[in-house]
């Protein structure tokens, strides 16, 4: 069976997880906290990057490629892309659009404010993960806060920059919903929707996702209102459309 090592809070987990499980595909997840995720990545022949997904095909390194590989996988009418050559370069526009724009930016956002609250932050962290991990982390948290705010570049400037590279992405994903379409691209639900979904989902709070989100009363104030800004938009509503209505589907 194919093993999915994710990190319980990864937005690009959730994106693989959702794609597998859309495909209808029969894999194991193995969750693992920040760190401690190194060596199952580099045990199942990854670099340290999550999500990856060991097959008898060989690893597959990529959230977009995990997509590709279910896709082809997928049982009758569960196909993540378009047949139609048109419409599929527009899906993989769009996704590869959220990968770059989106994923990093909402991370960053939610990673500044949230990494000073460990209370917060660290059930989020451990969520399904081994108990031995869950217990150590608290006692690397510090250091562990510290290597990720040097290697995302989490600081208050950066923090504001991709606030506005993520609004960018909401006012454009807005605009093409405003025509009335149920989904991102071509008349069914693919790809474009559970990456856009998953990747927008920390910053929406969404209810749905792989662990449970704060709600608005028990985040900072600032990052409520910013939650609240972005589910005010057509493209924040979309994002909680698709978790109450697809994700399970
Ligand atoms: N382009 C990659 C991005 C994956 C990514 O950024 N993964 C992050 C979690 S959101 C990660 O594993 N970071 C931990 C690390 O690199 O050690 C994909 O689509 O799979």
């Amino acid at each position: 069976m194919p093993k999915l090592i994710t990190l319980p809070l990864s937005h690009f987990c959730e994106k693989a997880r959702w794609g597998l499980d859309r495909a209808k595909i029969h894999y194991s997840e193995a969750r693992h906290a920040p760190g401690f995720h190194v060596y199952a990545v580099r045990r199942a022949g990854g670099q340290r990057s999550t999500p990856i997904l060991a097959t008898r095909d060989g690893v597959i390194v990529d959230s977009t490629d995990i997509l590709l590989w279910a896709n082809e996988r997928a049982a009758m009418g569960r196909e993540l892309y378009p047949t139609d050559p048109s419409v599929r370069a527009e899906v993989l526009a769009l996704e590869n659009r959220c990968d770059v724009d989106l994923g990093p930016h909402v991370r960053r956002v939610i990673y500044f404010d949230l990494l000073p609250l460990p209370e917060l932050v660290i059930p989020m962290m451990t969520y399904g993960v081994p108990r031995y991990e869950r217990l150590l982390l608290p006692l690397i948290y510090r250091p562990l806060r510290k290597l990720m705010r040097s290697s995302m570049r989490i600081d208050a400037a950066g923090a504001k920059r991709s606030i506005d590279k993520l609004m960018k992405v909401m006012d454009d994903v807005s605009k093409l919903l405003a025509d009335g379409r149920p989904y991102l691209a071509g008349d069914r639900f693919g790809a474009a929707d559970i990456t856009f979904a998953a990747l927008a989902a920390p910053i929406v709070s969404a209810p749905g996702y792989a662990v449970p989100l704060p709600g608005l009363d028990d985040l900072p104030s600032a990052t409520a209102d910013l939650v609240r800004r972005v589910r005010d938009t057509p493209a924040g509503a979309f994002c909680l459309r698709m978790y109450r209505d697809e994700r399970r589907a």
